[in-house]
């Protein structure tokens, strides 16, 4: 394929981490509803998220059918609460709808749904957004277009076996338009994922796939988007980025633990959970974070 297309929202990696704390503060009210919400998983994956959509996706939330745009697929549809935060952020939606979520008969359901806007599938039975993105990475090509497509999976939807017919398919059709990312927080919906099936070697084994490989901090917004921003790392092969995540990030008493997979938070810790953020973004400024401008040319 063609040069990626520049990130059309270039930012700083403090515009960054600020955007990530917004969307975990959308996270946390949206969790406090009645419906509650998987917010193990949508922290986990919320610098990844943001970074995709505010410095890598070449994507118009004015113009969302736009045959050029890159295409992104959020496999662990699970995490909807992440993705519609993303996205009111970003301009799709406005985030009073938000407190919308979870109501029957609106339309941020637990799982997304195209009515969306900006969600491209509707997701949530795991294992299929791999295949999905096959799909789009594949008619990309074929119309000509130099648009990528992008997928995030879980580690725990590793288990399911399309994933690797997926992967098989996307090397065998040198799709080097296509990039997967997996959230390697270790927990799936009871306990640790190796408890379940150990993934040993993981970045060896999709390498023997046929792709290429890379693995970061999922939680760091500058390299999340270096890697992402500068895919496809080897010509002819589909790129996967393995990121090592907490689940729960950002909410001490939920960080890596089982129970954070999916929460409804009582009143007190709504309260204590949003203190959390408040001290996390304090310290940050008292920090004076890196101000490194991402997806912008040095
Ligand atoms: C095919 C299928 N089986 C089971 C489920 C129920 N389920 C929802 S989330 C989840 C755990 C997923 O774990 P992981 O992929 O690691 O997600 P994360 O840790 O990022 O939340 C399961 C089993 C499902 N959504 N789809
Ligand atoms: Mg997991």
């Amino acid at each position: 394929m063609t040069a990626p297309a520049a990130p059309v929202l270039p930012c700083s990696t403090k515009e960054l981490a600020d955007t990530a704390r917004r969307v975990r503060e959308h996270v946390v009210d949206m969790c406090a509803g009645p419906e509650g919400g998987h917010l193990g998983g949508a922290f986990s994956s919320t610098e990844i998220l943001t970074a995709l959509y505010f410095a890598v996706l070449n994507t118009d939330p004015a113009d969302p059918a736009d045959p050029d745009r890159d295409r992104f697929v959020l496999s662990k549809g699970h995490a909807a609460v992440g993705l519609y935060a993303v996205l009111a952020e970003r301009g799709y939606l406005p985030t009073a709808e938000l407190a919308d979520y979870g109501r029957p008969g609106t339309r941020l359901m637990g799982h997304p749904v195209r009515a969306v806007p900006g969600v491209e599938m509707p997701t949530g039975s795991l294992g299929h957004g791999l295949a999905l993105a096959c799909g789009f990475a594949l008619g990309q090509r074929l119309d000509g277009r130099s648009a990528r497509s992008f997928v995030l999976m879980g580690d725990g939807e590793l288990q399911e076996g399309s994933v690797w017919e997926s992967a098989i398919a996307a090397a065998s059709l040198r799709l080097d338009n296509l990039v997967a990312v997996i959230d390697r927080n270790g927990l799936q919906l009871t306990g640790p994922t190796d408890g379940k099936a150990p993934m040993a070697r993981l970045a060896e084994r999709w390498r023997s796939f046929g792709w290429a490989v890379r693995e970061t901090d999922g939680h760091d917004p500058a390299a999340l988007v270096e890697h992402l921003g500068s895919a496809p790392w080897e010509p002819g092969r589909p790129s996967l980025l393995i990121c090592h995540t907490v689940k729960g990030r950002g909410v001490p008493f939920l960080e890596g633990r089982p129970a954070a997979h999916y929460v409804t938070l009582s009143a007190r810790n709504h309260a204590r959970a949003r203190a959390a953020l408040r001290a996390a973004a304090r310290a940050a400024a008292t920090a004076g974070e890196d101000t490194v401008t991402a997806g912008r040319p040095a």
